[in-house]
């Protein structure tokens, strides 16, 4: 660990000069100076959609409507740095196994296409056609079992790509179109669905300007939305409530000065975010939402009792809902004393925010992956729909369910097809449109598709981004797995750990990225992505491409289909490549709803809605009411008890990161700084199990049902323990650091969205 190693709480606000100074660093670091003009450009009706998040990008854009991770985002792409050929004959992959995630990344843009060359151990320059035509060969190879070979895509990709690639898997023959978001909002797409109807959220930017009340769970808006601060900046002036329940104090949830307000800035003044926070338990949500519901039926019994007006949405409830009659009667029948050892939360402090939400006309309900990353994550999306039924709060102005995407069009990839679940896809109409038959069976998600790798089902792998051998559990076992697959293929803008375990064949693919310009035969690109609020936005490089060598995604994945169909008349992949305008006729042609006029709206400021039916108040569920659930259990953490010394590990993205791209080793919003090494833990924990600030210890995974049975050491070592305020029986660390000691079926029950916001794990003090 190296001397700049700095620990103390940070009590500054999020933005303001801290946020400044961050970026000025940045621009330096990843020597992108041609970056700062593109800033102007970001987020803005006739620019680029950020290539960060997915938050929404308003009609009436700020002078400067990028944040603080928005900009090191931007430079980490328009970076000056290059890996090339000279780079990877210097290199062997082997020695470039010992690198950091963020050495790699760090080298920079990659410039031509690859091949892997296992007799000297390193990628080679090859050209494209060359590649492509290898790379067809063996997919055309494999053709007999389609399934051998997965689709994954990471969520950068652009709407037109997206298309393009899941009609390139049907076509192959498989379902097996695994997308990032099975590690992340899958339950809310479970969910939603099930209770609203609609896999996505239901409320709209402006909805923050109507809205009298929030409730914010599991959600990190100062490093991973920062733009969403604007309107909760407004809300909180507006005097609105802002009710949040997270393990950890974030700052960003606490308090933010306005980079944009010079005022602001001048005086180092700053806005409260949150007026009330809960340090649930991680896990702990269902257990809290019961409490909240609870006391909500407690104040509605005596406003009853009393003949003052009901506190529940009774109309609502009758007409519009399915299921409230057991859901109050499973609440009910809770016992506050349980609630309270679940949920680590005081019934006072609870029945004070149902007092709060009793009085709002209008709660939006704000969620990340504090939800939905558990063993209940699809529960606990629920449960906070139940919270939001019981006041009638979806469907109206200011009120709805807003999860926060996290790539940027990673809701809009599924939109557009990307979905290992055939049921979700119109298959009939893909099937007129190109004269084929689809495959009707499931496909592989995320989970599904790494226990076929490991168990020899899995031959190739393509991946449209991403670095999935990272981000998913249980590296110990996956990666060795890796390198027995018959071909890998990565489409990619810059090196990272999923490159360097070659399979017999390898191929790494450099493509553009949205910030550049996209000249193809028909003249400059645009492309579209789909925000969190499901609006539709244009977005148009400009900057100049990194390499000559480029070639953009959408011709990647069209050589590749090439190279590997049958020639099919209906389906001409060199118009597409020509003019993206043809690919967006397309999917109009295959959701003619939800992509009405697509060319002509997708230049509209703040982007064009999808219609989503439930924001209408029309459910399409089960029952065609919006529905209640039941929970299966209090504890959203994980079944059974694993005894005293077992803590729950909850796995945290740092400021300084993008996923598995570490921008940078500080933290400062959480004071770390010069290390990603750390395990932050609480007092009482570190005492009753005799472990020091400052100390080096060993995470070791503590799952009943995944122990040495099958042979995978699911351990981290060389962590440096941090004393933390967070609650009792439970520590944090980082992700992807920290991932390891996941186990692959520690996930999701209904989502399959790996649980890694509640590790079992057992911390031993280094020998
Ligand atoms: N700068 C930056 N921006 C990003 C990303 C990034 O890595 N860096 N990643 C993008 C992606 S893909 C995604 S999905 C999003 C992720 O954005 P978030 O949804 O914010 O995800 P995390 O940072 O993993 O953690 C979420 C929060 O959940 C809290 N938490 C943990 N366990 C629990 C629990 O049991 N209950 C509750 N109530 N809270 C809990 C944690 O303390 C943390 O504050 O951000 C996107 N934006
Ligand atoms: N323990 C733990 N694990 C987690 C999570 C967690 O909170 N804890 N979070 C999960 C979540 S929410 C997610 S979304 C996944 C993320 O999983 P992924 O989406 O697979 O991973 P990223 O780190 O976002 O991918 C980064 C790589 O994408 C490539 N890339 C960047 N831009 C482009 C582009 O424009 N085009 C192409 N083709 N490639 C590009 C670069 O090569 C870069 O190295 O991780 C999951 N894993
Ligand atoms: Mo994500």
């Amino acid at each position: 660990m190296s001397n700049d190693v700095e620990i103390q709480p940070y009590d500054g606000p999020v933005g303001g000069w801290g946020s400044v100074s961050s970026i000025a660093r940045r621009v330096r670091d990843d020597d992108a100076p041609t970056a700062l003009p593109e800033l102007a450009r970001q987020n803005k009706p006739d620019g680029f959609a950020c290539v960060s998040c997915a938050w929404a990008k308003p009609a009436n854009a700020h002078l400067a409507e990028f944040c603080e991770n928005g900009a090191k985002a931007t430079f980490a792409e328009l970076t000056r740095r290059r890996v090339g050929a000279e780079f990877f004959a210097r290199h062997a992959v082997s020695e470039l196994l010992g690198w950091p995630d963020q050495a790699l990344e760090h080298e920079g843009r990659l410039t031509e296409p690859l091949r892997y060359d296992a007799a000297t151990d390193r990628y080679v320059p090859v050209g494209w056609q060359e590649a492509f035509a290898d790379i067809g060969a063996q997919l055309k190879a494999l053709q007999a079992t389609p399934d051998a070979t997965v689709f994954y895509t990471s969520g950068r990709a652009s709407l037109e790509t997206a298309y393009l690639y899941q009609l390139f898997a049907r076509l192959y023959g498989t379902n097996n179109l695994p997308d990032s978001s099975n590690m992340c909002h899958e339950s809310t797409s479970v969910a939603l669905k099930a209770a609203l109807g609609v896999p996505v959220g239901t409320v709209k930017l402006e909805d923050f300007e109507h809205t009298d009340c929030l409730f914010f769970f599991g959600q990190n808006v100062g490093s991973n939305s920062p733009r969403m601060l604007h309107p909760l900046q407004a809300a909180s002036e507006r005097g609105v409530p802002i009710i949040v329940f997270n393990p950890l104090h974030e700052r960003g949830l606490e308090e933010f000065t306005n980079p944009q307000r010079p005022l602001q800035m001048a005086t180092r003044s700053t806005t409260r975010i949150a007026s009330r926070y809960h340090a649930v338990k991680p896990g702990g949500d269902i257990a809290a939402i019961t409490g909240l519901c609870k006391a909500l039926l407690e104040l509605d019994d005596a406003a009853q009792a009393d003949g003052r007006p009901r506190l529940l949405d009774t109309a609502f409830i009758a007409q519009h809902t399915h299921g409230f009659d057991d859901f109050a009667a499973f609440v009910r029948a809770q016992a506050w004393p349980d609630i309270e050892a679940a949920s680590g939360l005081r019934r006072s402090a609870l029945t004070e925010s149902a007092q709060v939400y009793a009085k709002a006309s209008a709660t939006i309900g704000v969620y990340g992956m504090g939800l939905t990353q558990h063993e209940l994550g699809v529960d606990n999306v629920r449960m906070l729909v139940n919270l939001l039924l019981m006041r009638g709060n979806i469907g109206k102005p200011g009120a709805g369910a807003c999860p926060v995407r996290g790539h940027s069009n990673v809701q809009g990839q599924r939109t557009v097809g990307i979905a290992e679940k055939p049921e979700l896809v119109p298959l009939d109409r893909l099937a007129a449109q190109y004269g084929f038959e689809p495959p009707r069976h499931k496909g592989m998600n995320t989970v599904e598709a790494c226990e076929g790798v490991l168990d020899g089902r899995v031959q190739a792998f393509i991946g449209l981004g991403g670095n999935f051998v990272r981000a998913v559990p249980d590296h110990h076992a996956i990666e060795p797995a890796w390198r027995r697959l018959q071909l890998t293929v990565h489409v990619a803008t810059k090196l990272n750990r999923s490159h360097l375990l070659p399979g017999a064949t390898s191929y790494l693919l450099p493509c553009l990225g949205r910030i550049e310009r996209d000249l193809q035969a028909g003249g400059v690109q645009t492309v579209s992505v789909e925000d969190s609020t499901a609006c539709i936005h244009a977005s148009r490089g400009q900057h100049a491409p990194a390499s000559e060598h480029l070639l953009s995604e959408p011709a990647i994945v069209a050589g590749l289909a090439r190279a590997t169909l049958a020639p099919n008349p209906q389906v001409d992949w060199t118009a597409w490549v020509a003019d993206y305008g043809r690919v967006r006729d397309a999917i109009e042609a295959t959701w003619p709803d939800q992509f009405a006029q697509f060319n002509q709206r997708m230049h509209q400021p703040g982007g064009f809605a999808r219609p989503l039916p439930a924001a209408q108040r029309q459910w399409n569920t089960e029952s065609g009411k919006a529905e209640f659930k039941v929970p299966p259990r209090l504890d959203a953490a994980f079944a059974g008890d694993g005894g005293p010394d077992v803590l729950r590990l909850v796995t945290l993205r740092s400021n300084d990161q993008f996923n598995t791209t570490v921008y940078g080793y500080d933290d400062r919003l959480r004071g770390i700084q010069g290390t990603r090494d750390v395990l932050l833990m609480n007092r009482d924990d570190m005492r009753r199990l005799g472990v020091a600030d400052g100390s080096q210890v060993t995470l070791a995974c503590a799952a009943a049902d995944a122990g040495p049975a099958d042979g995978v050491l699911r351990e981290v070592s060389g962590l440096r323990v941090v004393a933390y305020d967070l609650p009792p029986g439970c520590c944090a660390g980082y992700y992807p650091e920290c991932n390891p000691v996941v186990p692959l079926n520690h996930h999701a029950r209904e989502s399959k969205v790996p649980a890694v916001k509640s590790v079992p794990v057992r911390v031993r003090a280094a020998a």
